[in-house]
């Protein structure tokens, strides 16, 4: 007798993107004149740059001859990309060896896989808000209790980010195992400073705790004293896991491709010097195949100097789309933070209104769709997030209508 995975009952709500998408097809329904704009789901818009759609076709074309073809790949990526993801590392003085690279087919399946080589006692740490697989995932593994009546699942640990503290947790009070960090932070927007993320290095050593580093905004972080990887920071290889991706710095959403870093040296209460970087490796030559060879080709062109300089101009674009953004919601008088080294902008509701209602009221009054903050953590309750994301004629069109219709 077959019987389930009682962890998923814990579960309060749907996973937040499809609900956002499924309120907007609901409003879209009942609306059928309006013109909805969306800067809710932090989607890339523009197209692949010419370095990665020539080199993934030349990729197909390898596959169509008989004397190029290839077929399965090591499951930990293909030697030449693991290099160029290394040597971007080596270039900004961050501490990465190829052996620390594993190639994913992108960040999110990364984040919730690595706690498969923790045990589920590890108490887990998570930002609040934050990028919300992090919490559901680890309830669907089981290291959590049923949601409180503060909207926190008992058993995890939640680190309030809030205007009070710059969007930056504060040490936990309590000893725990996994920590999850996200620099430039989705969705606040805010980026940890060297001393920040040393803070956090520093506990994770006292404390034998893992610390997963989401790095999946680097690219976009515009102020060069602030660190892009948290192997710029010594100490890190022994505590820290690095999570990114292709998504959105070269527009692979679609197209699927990402990396963790899981140095060699990293150890943590119970291990011997070594075994999570095998185990990692144990579980990805299991669990999975490796990324698509066409796609990976991509991702090697996305790293080459011409891939680097053309993926910069996409970056300056959805730098710019933040820009626009919370200057027009500044101008009507709207408290906005993050939108300068990410492409997210957090904004407070207005007059104290819940998240959710301000994303009737926008999409009501606007026909313009965003993410509501609560969705991302109890501690996003009465902020709002936007998303860069977009054709700079949506963003400028978006904004126009928030400046002229929004009734504050
Ligand atoms: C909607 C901090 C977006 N369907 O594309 P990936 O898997 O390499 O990266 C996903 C990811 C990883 N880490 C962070 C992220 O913010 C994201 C993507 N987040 C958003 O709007 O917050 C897209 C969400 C997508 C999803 O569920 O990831």
């Amino acid at each position: 007798m077959a019987t389930l995975n009682s962890a998923y009952r814990r579960l309060t709500a749907g996973y937040l993107f499809p609900e956002i998408a499924r309120r907007t097809r609901e409003f879209a329904a009942a609306n059928p004149d309006a013109s909805i704009l969306r800067l809710g789901i932090g989607d890339t818009t523009e197209a692949l740059v010419p370095a990665v759609v020539s080199a993934m076709q030349d990729a197909v074309t390898q596959l169509g001859d008989v004397s190029t073809y290839s077929g399965y790949g090591d499951s930990e990526g293909q030697t030449a990309l693991r290099e160029a993801i290394a040597a971007l590392y080596q270039s900004r003085g961050a501490d990465v060896k190829v052996e620390d690279v594993f190639v994913s087919d992108g960040a999110k399946s990364d984040s919730a896989n690595l706690q498969q080589i923790f045990d589920v006692s590890n108490v887990v740490a998570v930002q609040d808000p934050a990028y919300p697989v992090y919490v559901d995932s680890n309830v669907m593994s089981g290291r959590s209790g049923t949601k409180n009546n503060q909207d926190q699942y008992e058993g995890l640990v939640y680190m309030p980010c809030t205007a009070e503290n710059d969007f930056f947790p504060a040490l936990p009070e309590e000893k725990v195992d996994l920590i999850y960090l996200c620099s430039p932070n989705n969705p606040t927007g805010a980026v940890a400073s060297r001393e920040q993320l040393q803070g956090f290095v520093d506990y994770a050593l006292e404390h034998k705790a893992i610390i997963l580093f989401d790095s999946a905004y680097a690219e976009f972080i515009q102020d060069p004293e602030l660190p892009r990887s948290i192997f710029e920071l010594p100490g890190a290889r022994k505590c820290a896991i690095e999570i990114n991706s292709f998504s959105k710095t070269a527009g692979f959403t679609g197209v699927r491709l990402g990396w963790c870093l899981v140095p060699t040296e990293l150890e943590c209460e119970d291990s011997e010097p070594g075994e999570l970087h095998k185990m990692w490796t144990r579980r990805q030559n299991t669990f999975f195949n490796g990324a698509s060879n066409v796609v990976q080709a991509g991702g090697i062109a996305a790293l080459s100097d011409e891939g680097q300089a053309q993926c910069k101009e996409l970056i300056a674009h959805y730098m710019e789309n933040a820009r626009i953004i919370r200057e027009a919601l500044e101008s009507i008088g709207l408290e906005c933070f993050g939108g300068e080294n990410a492409p997210y902008v957090w904004m407070k509701t207005p007059a104290g209104i819940d998240s959710w209602s301000f994303f009737d009221k926008l999409l009501g009054e606007c026909n313009v769709v965003g993410t509501p903050g609560s969705g991302f953590g109890p501690s996003g309750e009465g902020y709002f997030r936007l998303s860069a994301f977009g054709h700079r004629e949506n963003i400028l069109e978006a904004t126009e209508r928030i400046k002229t219709q929004l009734s504050l």
